[in-house]
């Protein structure tokens, strides 16, 4: 794991040379900001600097191998019961999120892909990271349904009945390091995530060398898109929240960090 976190940091340490291909036009897309459907926070610190060639790995290697699958994709199950969340997440938010919402992106995924056989064995991250290479009649549906696959198979992963607490090992370490400390990280993140305009997600993403940065994407745009990876994600659609919290997506987001799975999140920064 350190050696591909070593490969990548080596990569991007080359000195800067021009971008091209896809890879440019995503950096010079999120560069330009909001003319390119991408909204960045003003809290994170997005250098611009990651080289074409580093990022589909760096995106791939941070999915577990179910979530970067091949078509025809199935809807993950939730690694545990509906009402296990409830210290942050009602029973029927999580029922209708997973068996209708997750459910939806999944089908509309598939149906997309149907008449394109060749990119059914593609990864899926692959495609996210490169969507330039997509036949542009697939491109809107693989970024829309395949982004709302992928951040909610990740979503479920990142909670747990048994979460909470603090973040571990050289996640906790790179958190001080780039945060100054937990609870900093915590109220900057919180502000990151309740500051997205309409629907979205907040995110602790890291780049090719590790570093950890505060993102949020509109609709369901994954970080990949980005070239970073994502670590830690809370959804803030009102789908995600509203039965519960109603407009207080303030208090949804301190819930949230009661079910935080800690150890799943270190896996995402480590892999
Ligand atoms: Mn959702």
């Amino acid at each position: 794991m350190r050696a591909l976190f070593n490969a990548l940091k080596t990569t991007t340490d080359q000195p800067q040379t021009e971008v091209t291909g896809p890879s440019r036009r995503t950096v010079l897309g999120t560069l330009a900001g909001a003319a390119a459907g991408v909204v960045l926070s003003p809290l994170a610190k997005f250098t611009g600097s990651v080289q074409a060639g580093t990022t589909p790995e760096l995106a791939v290697a941070g999915m577990a191998p179910k979530m970067s699958g091949s078509y025809p994709y199935q809807l993950p199950s939730l690694p545990y019961d509906y009402d296990a969340l409830t210290a942050a997440i009602d029973t029927q938010t999580m029922q209708i999120h997973h068996d209708k919402h997750h459910a939806g992106y999944t089908s509309k995924l598939n149906a997309a892909l149907k008449d394109h056989a060749m990119l059914h064995d593609r990864p899926l991250a692959q495609m996210l990271v490169n969507l330039d290479e997509l036949p542009s009649e697939v491109r809107t549906a693989v970024r829309n349904n395949g982004g709302g696959y992928i951040n909610h198979a990740l979503f479920w992963e990142m909670m747990s009945p048994d979460g909470g607490g603090m973040p571990k090992g050289g996640l906790a370490e790179a958190i001080d390091r780039d945060f100054g400390s937990f609870d900093s990280f915590k109220q900057q993140f919180e502000a990151n995530a309740g500051g997205v305009f309409g629907s979205g997600w907040g995110w602790l993403v890291a780049d090719g060398n590790g570093k950890l940065e505060l993102l949020q994407t509109p609709n369901q745009d994954t970080p990949m898109l980005h070239h970073r990876k994502p670590i830690l994600g809370v959804d803030v659609w009102e789908h995600a929240y509203y039965l519960r919290y109603q407009n207080k997506r303030g208090d949804y987001l301190s819930n949230f960090w009661n079910v935080v799975n800690w150890d799943r999140v270190l896996q995402n920064y480590e892999v």
